[in-house]
């Protein structure tokens, strides 16, 4: 299938037009736009450079408006200029590239306004988030939710160093085990890293491993100038030498031009016969040419490559390419950063007929007739449907979740009964519910939900223990209608699988509630994807537990510290830690219409933060204000009273020591408060936002839930925080309203024992409550202390 020549003249001038306007995009960032600062806006020249004839080819031809692209970061300068000439991003964005809402320098879904399908930035990634969205496009077609749409390619186009990223791997194999379809990793196989020229032979590697893992592979190595040189006489001699040539050796020459090749083929292959003749047949221009029509160079072979896929296996293509192809710099090893100079670019400007200040012009330079070119961008078929960011209703969420009580329950537990509930009923909430865990479904407490709902598998898949009548308490049958993804252990492909779900609304129009578990201290193996997730707004609810050091005798490499301080710090993640169950599903409610709610600034994601102590639950009505002000973050159990000198603000697992204390502490302080706080991360953000407010709006009188909470205390009340976590969580709360805090928490873990060991080793129990609770006031020691077991 070979290309129409007048479409491939097109294709052609528009790949240039994209080469031309994203270098220029960078160099206007650096040397055209006033700079105050003096900093140079770092490389993309060489990275975009490199992609712009594949990213041509992809979205001027081979692209349907189902597919879903992303884009290297440093390609971003290509996608914008892409969409440029597409008519879906401003010269204005353009010119304040990498400035203050301007382009961003790495393709951002949330902060450009172009139409990037995933963010990218942090390498690897958005790779493996292609693979997860294929497979909930598989999961929304499975469940009957495609109606007439038709399946998209999610296609990443990946540099070569990007896959030394070991999640990209991780994804294959979870990949395979799912039967991907669907899609395509372009590697641009430029053979340089941001430091240096990559190991030879890699492209070996990446052909056996793609093939391992059910992938069909395309190589695509040389153009159609260096195919019609082969052929010619000595063509032969010639490609050996190429297919010979080390990495370093052929950039070293790419960037020092057509003489410097002459001289070495002559060298190495000359003959005095057809080999020499060919060589010289051609001018140093012409050799230059020649020798860097690499695949990824050449249209005709890309679009080629492209449209001969008529299958939906995974598809890696291996496109050979040269860092910085067509620029001064191109293949110099230190290129990444490289910029070209005011001189290089006049010089290029001219070699391309740009005239000066017609740089932002569409056609400006091109040969081909400008409405022939606007009428073929028109008609990309990528284009066809206008908008492709899509959108889905909100489902309805009861004003409470119920759960079969019991006295005695560990927030854990809690969240097992409340999704058994959801799974016992028929809502159209539990039917775009989806759960999905590495391997610990059954320890975090979901066997129940997915024995009611099943595992999701395109094919139906029985457990054959059912079959085989051997008794077990988990159902573990595989189909169609499914509702549980079940995972590897790898936490990083949890959180992508999170980001592609928790955006099924804007990829597939329909909407999803994606909940994970897994154990709390694992946040932090899959921590960057759960950043990448929340940066792109994915929308999903993470269940953490066991966490803490509550989790004792399990192993002190589980004790996790340092979660409610991310719980508080990232961004688009609202944290809870509930002690009790009621408050475990008040928050759940909300959870699931925070993750629905849109518009600036609105809703996000959930985590919860649970235990497997088992406490005493409260028998209480579940009042609308009680509702509000657990998952605004606090309430008071026990309000202090008008001269109270002390207060205890407790979160989570280690309610009963701060109950017990406050009963200790009664003869002794006078008007004990108890503050149970469900949320700090909601508190604090409540408490900043209300700050920012009355400073923007000087005289606004607006207190936040935590100023409303702690304005009746008298100034000289001292606060004692405890939490099994990091004391820092708790310890601000002084600065609200200028009381003395004591904080109790975790600095140290690795420690095994009993609840009360450990309590006792970190300064957590009753008594060490006491203790600061007696170091914040005066008057005489407290009487009652908690005795010894
Ligand atoms: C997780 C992560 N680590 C480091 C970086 C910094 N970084 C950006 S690009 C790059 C090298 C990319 O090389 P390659 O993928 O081959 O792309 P090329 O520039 O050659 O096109 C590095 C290390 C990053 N963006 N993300
Ligand atoms: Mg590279």
């Amino acid at each position: 299938m070979s290309i129409e020549p007048a479409r491939l003249e097109l294709l052609s001038a528009l790949a240039r037009k994209v080469l031309w306007l994203s270098s220029w995009t960078i160099h206007h960032a650096n040397h055209v736009r006033p700079n105050v600062d003096g900093l140079k806006v770092g490389g993309h020249q060489a990275s975009s450079a490199s992609l712009a004839t594949i990213m041509s080819a992809l979205y001027f031809a081979a692209l349907r408006p189902e597919d879903r692209v992303a884009v290297k970061p440093h390609a971003s300068p290509v996608f914008h200029a892409i969409q440029y000439l597409f008519g879906h991003q401003t010269r204005d964005k353009l010119e304040n590239f990498r400035g203050f809402k301007g382009a961003q320098s790495y393709p951002s879904r949330t902060k450009d306004t172009d139409d990037v399908d995933f963010s990218t930035g942090s390498v690897g990634l958005g790779v493996a988030q292609t693979l997860f969205s294929s497979l909930v496009q598989d999961y929304v077609k499975a469940h009957g939710w495609m109606k007439r749409r038709p399946e998209g390619r999610m296609i990443a186009l990946v540099g070569d160093a990007e896959m030394d990223e070991g999640n990209i791997f991780e994804a294959l194999l979870e990949g395979w085990k799912h039967g991907l379809r669907n899609t395509w990793w372009v590697v641009d196989y430029n053979r340089q890293s941001l430091d240096a020229v990559v190991r030879e032979g890699l492209w070996e590697k990446f052909e056996s491993m793609f093939r391992n893992f059910g992938w069909d592979v395309v190589i695509v190595k040389y153009g159609k100038l260096m195919q019609a040189a082969f052929a010619e006489p000595g063509g032969e001699a010639l490609k050996r030498w190429i297919d010979d040539c080390p990495n370093a050796m052929y950039a070293a020459l790419c960037f020092q031009g057509g003489a410097a090749f002459r001289k070495h083929l002559t060298d190495e292959i000359g003959d005095q016969g057809a080999v020499s003749q060919l060589i010289d047949r051609r001018s140093d221009d012409e050799l230059l040419a020649l020798m860097s029509n690499l695949g990824g160079h050449d249209m005709a072979s890309m679009v080629e490559a492209f449209e001969a896929i008529d299958h939906d296996r995974p598809v890696c293509f291996i496109a050979y390419t040269i860092k910085g192809v067509g620029l001064p710099f191109q293949g110099h090893k230190d290129n990444h950063a490289g910029l070209m100079t005011v001189a290089q670019m006049e010089k290029w400007r001219g070699a391309q007929n740009i005239r000066p200040g017609h740089e932002w012009e569409k056609f400006e330079g091109l040969s081909q007739d400008p409405a022939a070119l606007e009428a073929f961008l028109g008609q990309a078929p990528f284009n066809r449907d206008g908008r492709r960011r899509l959108t889905a209703d909100v489902i309805e969420v009861p004003e409470q979740l119920s759960f079969k009580p019991s006295r005695q329950m560990s927030t854990q537990q809690g969240f097992g009964l409340v999704l058994n509930e959801l799974a016992r009923g028929d809502s159209e909430l539990a039917s775009r519910i989806v759960t999905a865990s590495p391997d610990v479904t059954v320890s975090t407490n979901l066997g129940a939900w997915v024995n009611r709902r099943g595992l999701f598998a395109r094919a139906e898949k029985a457990d054959l223990f059912r079959s085989e009548k051997i008794p077990s308490t988990f159902n573990w049958d595989f189909s169609p209608k499914g509702q549980h993804i079940e995972l590897g252990i790898a936490e990083m492909n949890l959180f992508i699988l999170m980001a592609a779900l928790g955006l099924s609304h804007a990829i597939n129009g329909e909407r999803l509630l994606p909940i994970a578990t897994l154990y709390d201290p694992f946040i932090q193996r899959g921590l960057d994807a759960l950043n990448y997730a929340c940066y792109q707004d994915a929308r999903f609810m993470v269940a953490a537990t066991p966490s803490g050091i509550t989790l004792s005798p399990e192993g002190g490499a589980h004790q996790s510290i340092a979660t409610p301080l991310i719980g508080i710090a990232q961004d688009g993640l609202a944290s809870f830690e509930p002690a009790f169950v009621d408050e475990l599903a008040a928050i759940m409610g909300w959870g699931f219409q925070h993750m629905q709610r849109e518009g600036a600034g609105e809703g996000g994601s959930v985590y919860l933060r649970l235990s497997t102590r088992t406490l005493e639950q409260p028998q209480r009505i579940m009042t609308p204000d009680l509702q509000k002000a657990i998952t605004d973050g606090a309430y008071w159990l026990r309000k202090p009273g008008p001269n109270a000198e002390v207060v205890i603000a407790y979160t989570g697992a280690v309610a009963p020591e701060a109950i017990e204390s406050i009963g200790l502490l009664g003869e002794s302080r006078r008007d004990v408060g108890l503050l149970a706080i469900t949320s700090a991360d909601r508190l604090h953000a409540g408490w900043t936002a209300a700050r920012k407010l009355r400073r923007d709006r000087r005289g606004m009188q607006y207190l936040s839930h935590v100023e409303q909470l702690l304005a009746p205390l008298p100034r000289d009340c001292g606060i004692v925080t405890v939490i099994d976590g990091h004391p820092a969580t708790l310890g601000w709360l002084g600065s609200v309203r200028g009381h003395r805090v004591e904080a109790l928490g975790v600095e140290h873990f690795g420690q095994t024992g009993t609840i009360d060991d450990l309590y006792r080793h970190h300064g957590m129990d009753a008594n060490a409550i006491i203790d600061a609770a007696e170091a914040l006031t005066a008057g005489a020691p407290v009487r009652h202390r908690k005795m010894a077991v």
